[in-house]
């Protein structure tokens, strides 16, 4: 079983990417450049189900973390996400402790949650029940996404919940509900940032972030962010295509 609540605590850069086609292969091929985890993208990826990305996920382990974003936080997504064997979930839009709660209690089995007991592929179909029950909680990550004003304003209240390993900025919907959608480079949405830093910073828990490229990935890891997605597969294979179009002049 992999570790990725340890991998968080470590401190390492885990640099990942997300990923939103029903592609094991272009996964794979990610991999081999190097990405350390994955964000399989349930929340916005019509291509992505559970099947697919259990099918991922397949490919992706033990070499990398492969982490689920949940279309929502409810109880059924969250179960059916962890039974496929996924290293963490990724649950978007938590903007209050009460709501941070709710999803520990339902991501951790009893006694400290109330995550029902199945055996799917995270439990190698009943085969390793036992060491998946009694290993899950040390190893399976929780990691709240803000990407709200609300959110921001809570940090601190939802940094005290305890079984939030880590918090993941979606600056894309927080520059939304900030009013100024896609500004990314807008200072006000940097101070909002800034704000989620700074706290866990205090809290010394993990900071992820969303950055559509290289140049803010860089930034973010050299400000303190530990768990970093940038880009995303659809994007690679544009880029590449498009890289090597650009430099090709036919005759006439
Ligand atoms: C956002 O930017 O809103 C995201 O959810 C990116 O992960
Ligand atoms: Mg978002």
């Amino acid at each position: 079983m992999n570790n990725l609540r340890g991998g968080l605590g470590s401190g390492d850069v885990l640099l990942g990417t997300l990923i939103t086609l029903d592609s094991p292969e272009i996964a794979l091929l990610l991999q081999k450049a190097g990405f350390s985890w994955f964000f399989l993208d349930l929340e916005h990826s019509a291509v992505l189900d559970l099947k697919s990305a259990q099918r991922i996920i397949e490919v992706l382990q033990p070499a990398s973390y492969a982490v689920i974003r949940l279309p929502d936080d409810s109880e059924t997504w969250i179960k059916h996400a962890l039974d496929t064997g996924c290293d963490g979930v990724i649950v978007p839009h938590v903007s209050t402790a009460q709501q941070a709660r709710a999803v520990v209690e339902r991501a951790k089995y009893p006694p400290v949650g109330k995550r029902s007991v199945g055996i799917s592929r995270a439990q190698g179909y009943g085969t390793s029940f036992k060491e998946y029950l009694e290993g899950s909680g040390e190893s399976v990550a929780v990691i709240a996404q803000i990407e709200d004003v609300e959110g921001v304003e809570n940090i601190h209240d939802i940094l005290d919940v305890p079984g939030i390993d880590a918090i993941f900025i979606g600056p894309y919907d927080l520059s939304g509900s900030m009013g100024i959608l896609g500004d990314l480079a807008n200072p006000l949405l940097a101070e909002m940032i800034d704000r989620v830093r700074t706290a866990c910073k205090e809290r010394a828990v993990p900071l992820g972030i969303f950055c559509p490229g290289a140049a803010a990935a860089q930034k973010e890891a050299d400000r303190g962010a530990t768990l970093i997605a940038v880009g995303s597969d659809a994007g690679y294979v544009f880029a590449g295509g498009s890289a090597a179009l650009a430099e090709i002049q036919p005759k006439g």
